[in-house]
């Protein structure tokens, strides 16, 4: 049984860099990415006897190619080709953080979401759905508090059971009839190519966004001519229908919404300082 390894993901601040510590301890090493001054942090656990090899990726909200950062998480993943992704969440602020699981969603890898915070969360009064969150974002769910090390060692069992399933989400965020019928004809041209080893839903989506490096990409690969002129014509032919620069983000903030709010069993409580603000 070979080492498994784990990108860990997520919005800054949601505590990864705590649970990575506390899963890989002292056994860490901190480089940079080539070429960038990104920081990049491994570290390593057995666990079950196991090898675990934790990637710590760039705390982001979003994984464009706008921000060095972003590029650097999205690049680890679709490059360096991890086992899992363990997608670390804010508890207490979930309907933002799930706007990054949207996105991991589509580079089809298996996934843990670690929902941490889940103190603060309950001090808030939030209860979830587990079992529909599973269902709504195709990963496995565990609860964990980051600060005090609880649910680390469930986690650790979700993503070695997670990483033998090789088993991706198999959940899509649906961006409406026009965009969906866009996105596939390029798969289809994409597979017509044959040649890209990208996921190519995910490609697909980033050409209509006109992601630069995703371009770039595509670009390296052979026989992809035909498929960079198809994207081109579908946002010259639906420019004027759907606004190309913001459309996307709308329908991945609407799964972050939906997602939420279907696994929210009770909401959070008012709090009562808000009068004072
Ligand atoms: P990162 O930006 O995602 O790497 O977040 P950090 O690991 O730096 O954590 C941000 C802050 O949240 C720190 O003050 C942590 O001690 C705290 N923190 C991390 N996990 C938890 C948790 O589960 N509950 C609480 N209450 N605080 C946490
Ligand atoms: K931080
Ligand atoms: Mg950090």
């Amino acid at each position: 049984k070979g080492q498994i390894r784990i990108a860990l993901a997520g919005n800054p601040n949601c505590g990864k860099t705590t649970m990575f510590n506390n899963i890989t301890g002292a056994k860490q090493h901190v480089g940079n990415y080539a070429g960038v001054t990104v920081e990049k942090k491994e570290g390593h656990t057995n666990f079950n006897g196991r090898d675990l090899l934790f990637i710590d990726l760039p705390g982001t909200y979003s994984l464009t190619a706008r921000s060095l950062d972003e590029l650097v998480a999205r690049n680890v993943i679709v490059n360096d080709n991890p086992d899992v992704i363990v997608n670390v969440l804010d508890a207490s602020n979930l309907e933002r953080n799930l706007y990054l699981a949207a996105q991991l969603l589509e580079l089809e890898k298996p996934m843990v979401i670690a929902l941490n915070m889940a103190d603060v969360a309950e001090e808030m009064g939030i209860k979830y759905d587990f079992k529909k969150m599973a269902e709504l974002t195709g990963a496995t769910i565990v609860s964990t508090v980051g600060r005090t090390n609880i649910g680390t060692k469930e986690l650790l069992e979700a993503t070695i059971s997670v990483a033998a399933s090789q088993k991706a989400p198999g959940v899509t965020v649906n961006y409406g009839d026009l965009l969906e019928g866009k996105i596939a004809e390029l798969v289809a041209a994409l597979e017509e190519a044959g040649t890209v080893t990208y996921p190519l839903r995910w490609i697909a989506i980033k050409l209509l966004e006109n992601d630069p490096d995703v371009v770039e990409k595509v670009k390296g690969f052979a026989n992809t001519e035909a498929v960079l002129q198809k994207a081109a014509a579908i946002r010259e032919e639906i420019k004027d229908q759907v606004d190309l620069d913001i459309v996307f983000q709308e329908y991945r903030h609407r799964y972050a919404v939906e997602v939420y709010n279907q696994s929210l069993t009770q909401a959070p409580k008012e709090i009562e300082t808000r009068s004072d603000r």
